[in-house]
């Protein structure tokens, strides 16, 4: 390993930028393998810091020539940047050099992706563009002037002036570099306005390749109530005359937030009925909303380090979570939420890769985008505003905006706004920015007399660096249920800060049903003894959603398991209960379908390893087979039903409604295949005029070996559709028979469209596979050496989609001897090559360390 791969990045180090930037102009002369950038770029020492060198960040970089206020200088450059002497006072620099955007694989910084300029420079892209001070707290106005042979001609800010070959562009509001993007290509708009609420008039530019204009409307209309909701619930406005957001094929992430130019993942704005699922709909609308909402929440306001992500991310995340439950409904969101965290995040906690909200260190900050910054991040803020109250959050946001807009701040000038606002002590719960895992609450009831006790205690084991951990300032929400079904208590917050506390609530001579951690209160994992008749109780009572759905997912996790572990037959009295909770009309269609969906293989191998087994995934894929049989047998009847009364009448509307009721008809389906053959999903096939009935019935004809036909049809139809094109790859290597998914993805890796270039395509299938947890951790090891043979060819290239497709081996330690030997040999097989990237050596470390 070269030393570069050994650079640890302490939070501890941090120290003020020895020189500020109080203005930057930059001139791009573009040209796929010699693109000239010149930079202008007005510096002073900083008052607050200690002094220090002058050091610019740059890499890859082919220095031409610089100046220091119009004489010439030869800086010293090392692989990093350079440093060079420079005045006790302010000067200007000045420097030009030349890059080559189309040999640009790793997709950070300038890049092409079809013949489109564009630029990725979060967290630490710009470098690669120029020399820069490329770190967060260094904040400028920048000015850009873009020459080259494109139509549109892009960047952040607002346009100034343009003509034939040039456009320029001024972004008044300070930034840090990594928000500056460009964008250059053959483009069309989907345009729009909107005025805010004091009356600013702002262009809304979609643009996209030509042949994509049509699918630009939805992204629109979710724009649009983006920029309306932020006004109204957080009072923030827009701030320039334009906003523009760029579709590309070809990207590392999801969205990128660069001011007044976010730049997307084309799989998160381009959606038609025809094309894109329900699914695809509410993802796009929540991560336009959160690339708009980074605005105030990471481009007004932004972090002062790496370190503080979370500070803009956990925040935006709590915020487009907040938006789409209004857009859709709080209680499904809130399901789905806690779902994703537990699915990923939890995951995360509970293996080698664990790490705090805010992590302490970093080899590549591109690694910690983690679903515990981000996800865990916003838990964080949702109990922050149970907490203090949805007044008490309001107050200490406002404060936050005020004191802190132009500034690149902390999560101590987060938690102070609250204490200030407030008045509340936040020392306690500071822990949970800088204690990594997931806490586990135990809950013991008693009754005696009239007097309830409810005993909560609270434990959390060690993760990697942190064998102690201390309490954590818990807001557990309770209420209390008669034994009718009659709410005796009515949700209140306990407090929970020891290890152990007792709650009494008196005036109760009839022993109640305690529901505990409503609305999934906080990101822990319950433990509290429920009998099954509890349980089924709690379903069909429950007034809180979250709770009724958690303990229907209970009653499943736990037939689930005896049939895994004793081989017994699905519970006769869950899938009574089960029938009864998705044939209730007064339920939710959207909530419903989520009944039916049964807790995933991964879920129960790790159930089956917190309780001190050692999960099989075969028997695990086995059972989960068999409990869908039963389900399908017992609720043959009401499935039926189910199916054919929630088909909507009319034109396809995206809106949740109708997507709920797809949502129940397409579940429905998944189990009625089972039992009656595939007649009803091929007919679903054959007349459906959108992507989400068209797919579901295609899984589900896949899922019973019946998907020849129609695969090959739906390829012939789509064959030109990138983004559906994945769904296609995709829905083959998800629903695999564990056995096959090895050759399976062979097979379609030499498929002719299969492009291993390209991010989406790559995670279609590869992804898709670590997914396929029986497949992928095939005994023989077969799976593991199929995707480190890919991830070996996929580094060179494109280290930061290699890196992150490594957490696939996190649950290393879940395994039996067997597989934990082979995959450990494959990891060691990858970290042995030579010229491993820095992004891939650091994942492969932890995992095995
Ligand atoms: N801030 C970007 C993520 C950039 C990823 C860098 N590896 C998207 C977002 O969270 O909004
Ligand atoms: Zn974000």
């Amino acid at each position: 390993m070269s030393p570069r791969q050994q650079t640890v990045i302490h939070l501890a180090d941090y120290t003020p930028p020895a020189y500020l930037v109080d203005r930057v102009e930059l001139v791009f002369r573009l040209d796929p393998r010699a693109t000239r950038v010149v930079s202008r770029v007005g510096f002073r020492p900083n008052p607050d810091s200690a002094g220090g060198p002058f050091f610019l960040h740059g890499e890859e970089l082919k220095l031409i020539s610089a100046r220091i206020d119009g004489e010439a200088v030869s800086p010293e450059l090392t692989d990093r940047g350079l440093t060079c002497d420079v005045p006790d006072a302010p000067f200007v620099w000045e420097a030009e050099v030349e890059i080559a955007p189309a040999d640009n694989t790793a997709l950070e910084g300038l890049y092409m992706s079809n013949g489109m300029y564009c630029t990725q420079c979060e967290a630490e892209g710009f470098r690669r563009i120029t020399y820069y001070p490329d770190r967060p707290d260094v904040m400028a106005p920048f000015f850009v002037r873009l020459e080259g042979d494109a139509p549109v001609l892009l960047s952040n800010g607002n346009p100034v002036s343009s003509g034939e070959g040039w456009a320029e562009w001024d972004d008044p509001w300070p930034k840090p570099a990594y928000l500056f993007a460009l964008v250059a290509g053959e483009l069309a708009a989907h345009s729009d306005s909107f005025v805010t609420k004091s009356g600013r008039q702002v262009a809304l530019n979609i643009w996209v390749r030509p042949e994509d204009r049509g699918k630009c409307a939805f992204g629109m209309d979710a724009l649009k109530r983006s920029m309306r909701w932020d006004e109204d619930v957080y009072g923030r406005e827009y701030d320039l005359d334009i906003f523009n957001i760029v579709a590309v094929d070809d990207f590392n992430a999801g969205a990128m937030e660069n001011k007044g130019l976010n730049i997307f993942n084309s799989a998160l704005v381009l959606c038609s009925p025809e094309t894109a699922t329900d699914g695809d709909f509410e993802r796009i609308e929540g991560v336009i909303a959160h690339e708009y909402f980074h605005n105030w929440t990471g481009n007004r306001i932004t972090c002062r380090d790496w370190f503080q992500l979370c500070l803009k991310e956990g925040l935006t995340v709590f915020r487009d979570q907040q938006f789409t439950g209004d857009m859709r409904g709080h209680s499904v969101k809130r399901i789905r939420d806690a779902l994703e965290l537990r699915a990923y995040q939890f995951r995360e906690d509970a293996g080698p890769l664990a790490h705090p909200v805010r992590p302490e260190s970093f080899v590549e900050i591109n690694n910690f985008y983690t679903a515990t910054v981000y996800e865990k991040g916003a838990e964080v803020i949702g109990m922050l505003r149970r907490i203090v109250g949805g007044e008490g959050y309001e107050k200490a946001l406002d404060l936050y905006f005020e004191r802190h807009d132009g500034d690149a701040a902390t999560i101590e000038d987060w938690l102070q706004v609250f204490e200030d606002a407030t008045g509340e002590d936040l020392s306690q719960f500071a822990l949970w920015y800088s204690q990594a895992g997931t806490p586990r609450l135990s809950a013991r009831e008693d009754h005696d007399g009239d007097t309830f006790r409810l005993t909560l205690s609270q434990e959390t084991s060690p993760t990697p660096g942190q064998p102690e951990k201390s309490p954590l300032h818990i807001p557990v929400a309770v209420g209390l249920l008669g034994q009718n079904g009659d709410e005796v208590v009515p949700t209140r917050i306990l407090t929970l800060k020891e290890a152990e506390q007792t709650f009494e609530f008196t005036g109760l001579p009839t022993r109640p049903v305690a529901s505990v951690l409503r609305g999934f209160s906080a990101p822990v994992i319950l433990d509290q003894p429920r009998s099954a008749r509890e349980s089924a109780f709690l379903l069909a009572h429950d007034t809180d959603p979250f709770n009724a759905w958690e303990a229907g997912r209970r009653l499943a996790e736990d037939v689930l398991t005896d049939m895994i572990l004793d081989g017994s037959d699905a519970s006769r009295d869950f899938l009574d209960a089960l029938d009864r909770a998705i044939s209730d009309p007064d339920r939710d269609p959207a909530f419903r379908a989520l009944l039916l969906d049964l807790p995933s293989e991964d879920d129960m191998a790790k159930r089956l390893f917190e309780a001190g087994t050692t999960p099989d995934p075969d028997l695990i894929h086995a059972s989960h087979d068999a409990l869908a049989h039963a389900i399908a047998e017992r609720s043959g009847a009401t499935l039926a039903r189910l199916h054919t009364d929630h088909q909507l009448p009319g034109p396809f509307s995206p809106d949740a409604r109708a997507a709920g009721n797809r949502a129940l008809a397409n579940a429905a389906l998944r189990y009625l295949v089972l039992t009656e053959g595939p007649d009803r999903a091929q007919a679903q096939f054959e007349t459906a005029d959108n992507m989400t009935q068209s797919l579901a019935a295609l899984g589900a004809l896949v899922r019973i070996g019946k998907g020849n036909d129609p695969l090959a049809r739906f390829e012939a139809r789509w064959k030109t559709d990138r983004l559906v094109m994945n769904k296609w790859f995709g829905l083959q290597v998800s629903l695999a028979p564990p056995a096959e998914a090895v050759e399976k993805v062979q097979k379609l890796t030499a498929h002719p469209l299969f492009d291993w270039t390209n991010p989406n395509r790559f995670r279609s299938v590869l992804g898709a596979f670590a997914m396929n947890q029986a497949g992928f951790h095939r005994a023989d090891g077969a799976g593991y050496d199929l995707l480190i043979d890919w991830l070996i060819r996929l580094d060179p290239r494109n280290p930061q989609v290699a890196a992150r497709s490594v957490a696939a081996f996190q649950t290393i330690s879940r395994w039996d001897d067997g597989r934990k030997k082979l995959m450990r040999q494959s990891l060691e097989r990858l970290s042995s090559q030579t010229g491993l990237s820095a992004d891939t050596a650091e994942m492969v470390n932890r995992i095995l360390s």
